[in-house]
């Protein structure tokens, strides 16, 4: 019998335990790379195009779950339905595309220097694959990283937050019943030691984690101190969205109230500073502060709710305490600004939508992360200023300028220090199919989804073939020509 169980709970109703489970010992870690490692085996002599096949599989199994899964996000991890669905739609999609990935080109080809040779590479499996996964998107991040993991021939071990630990389960369900190999894809529970165990493994060869830069960093070194191993970083953001004066101001109020409050804020890509022009300020802020009083706080699985809860009264009361600071340090509270009870979610850790005025760049607020639903609007100038203060922040997640200068459009996303840019349309939103990922504190240089999500699963093996029937000696400087010494 385990030593110790915990309880997901519907952050709404917190009395309702979604699921419990045992949490992992170093043993069952242990027993989670075994199980990895044998069944990776077999896996990697699969061909590449019959693995991408049953990726796919995973794509039409989880299709047809799709309500049912939505449903237990939207209970599971407080995402109102809508959202909960488009996590699983993303999964969805990221199957068709890492699928499609089994029959595109694997390696590149290169002309050699030396005559009848030729030069190409390959990508081969790393071997397990440690995986360490956030709350807020459930299923999705769990997919950007286990389809790709499983079409360069990997083995899994997935940690889940112990926020959402049904969903990351429900989600392997459906890979297991689309034909993932038994043994391969292993979900073990609990909290940073179960983490931890994985990091330090010495069965594992690779660690993609996504979540805070604290937790990251310790990732990062203990995986160097065991290793070394890949470790790719997905971390925080404190996105920005620039308004100039020419800004479609309606566009604009859509998309920050999207940006910011959307998955109450809880997405590493949310729109966190509103970065304003200040002749369009008063205008702007008004139009922002009025739409989001009218935002239906509730239960997610009601479809008339359009913000749900944050995950838990902990992470309430931290977001409480950055908006009492940014008040403290000069803020002005616009509009929200304190946790609130909703009716028929008895206990659930609400957070009013909140909007700040007269931020500084100087405050907490404007530099923090806040993984919450808290706009803070920080006015300037000009476009320079503008920019300024985007890059200042020591993340560089996604950024967002709204303007109907071209000009002003491509100057931003040449200048803006993040991973990914926005023209008119707000911070979140990425599709899997473009790299995600950031620069500066949000990460380590790697990108999940798209061509490069491939990157941090596979080592690339560089192979030389000689068909000349004759030793070449390579680097040896033998060319003809004046290089060659020609002393007359
Ligand atoms: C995250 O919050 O960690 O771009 C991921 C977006 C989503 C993914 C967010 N597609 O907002």
């Amino acid at each position: 019998m385990p030593d110790r169980t915990f309880a997901s709970v519907n952050p709404a109703r917190p009395a309702e335990v979604i699921a419990e489970y045992p949490v992992a010992s170093p043993s069952d870690v242990d027993a989670a790379v075994a199980r990895a490692a044998t069944a990776q085996r077999e896996w990697r002599t699969v061909p590449v195009p019959a693995r991408a096949e049953i990726v796919a599989a995973c794509g039409t199994v989880l299709a047809q779950r799709k309500d049912d899964l939505a449903r237990l996000v939207a209970r599971e991890a407080g995402k109102v339905l809508v959202e909960a669905g488009g996590d699983v739609q993303e999964a969805i999609d990221m199957a068709a595309y890492v699928a499609g990935q089994g029959r595109n080109a694997w390696g590149e080809t290169h002309p050699c220097e030396l005559p009848d040779k030729i030069g190409f590479t390959t990508r081969h499996p790393v071997g397990v694959v440690g995986m360490i996964t956030p709350w807020n998107f459930p299923v999705a991040i769990p997919s950007w990283k286990i389809f790709p993991a499983l079409l360069a021939g990997n083995g899994v071990v997935i940690k889940p937050s112990e926020h959402a630990p049904a969903c990351c389960e429900a989600f392997v369900d459906a890979c297991r019943d689309a034909g993932v190999p038994d043994g391969l894809v292993n979900v073990v529970h609990g909290f940073g030691e179960a983490g931890g165990a994985i990091v330090d493994h010495p069965g594992v060869r690779a660690i993609s984690f996504t979540g805070s830069v604290p937790t990251g960093r310790r990732v990062a070194s203990a995986a160097m101190a065991n290793g070394p191993k890949l470790v790719s970083l997905e971390l925080g953001g404190k996105n920005a969205m620039v308004v100039m004066p020419d800004a479609d101001l309606e566009l604009v109020t859509e998309g920050a109230l999207f940006g910011a409050f959307g998955t109450s804020g809880q997405r590493c890509t949310s729109t966190s500073r509103l970065v304003v022009h200040r002749d369009v300020a008063d205008e702007l802020v008004d139009a922002v502060v009025q739409r989001a009083q009218k935002l239906v706080l509730g239960d997610p699985t009601d479809p008339a709710t359009d913000v749900g809860p944050v995950i838990d009264a902990a992470s309430r009361d931290r977001i409480d305490g950055m908006v009492r600071d940014a008040v403290a340090e000069g803020a002005v509270v616009a509009t929200g600004g304190k946790p609130v009870t909703v009716e028929r979610a008895e206990g659930g850790a609400f957070y009013e939508p909140t909007v700040l005025r007269g931020v500084r760049r100087e405050h907490r607020i404007a530099r923090e992360e806040v993984f919450g639903p808290v706009l803070s609007v920080i006015e300037i100038g000009s476009f320079d200023e503008a920019i300024d203060v985007v890059n200042e922040s020591e993340y560089g997640l996604s950024a967002a300028i709204y303007t109907r200068d071209i000009n002003l459009a491509m100057r931003a996303v040449h200048q803006i220090d993040t991973g990914i840019v926005y023209v008119n349309a707000p911070t979140i939103g990425a599709e899997i199919h473009l790299p995600f990922g950031g620069n500066k504190h949000t990460g380590n240089g790697f990108r999940e989804a798209g061509k490069r999500g491939l990157e941090q699963f596979s080592e690339v093996k560089s192979v030389y073939i000689d068909f000349s029937g004759r030793l070449q000696k390579a680097q040896i400087d033998n060319r003809p020509g004046p290089a060659a010494g020609d002393a007359s």
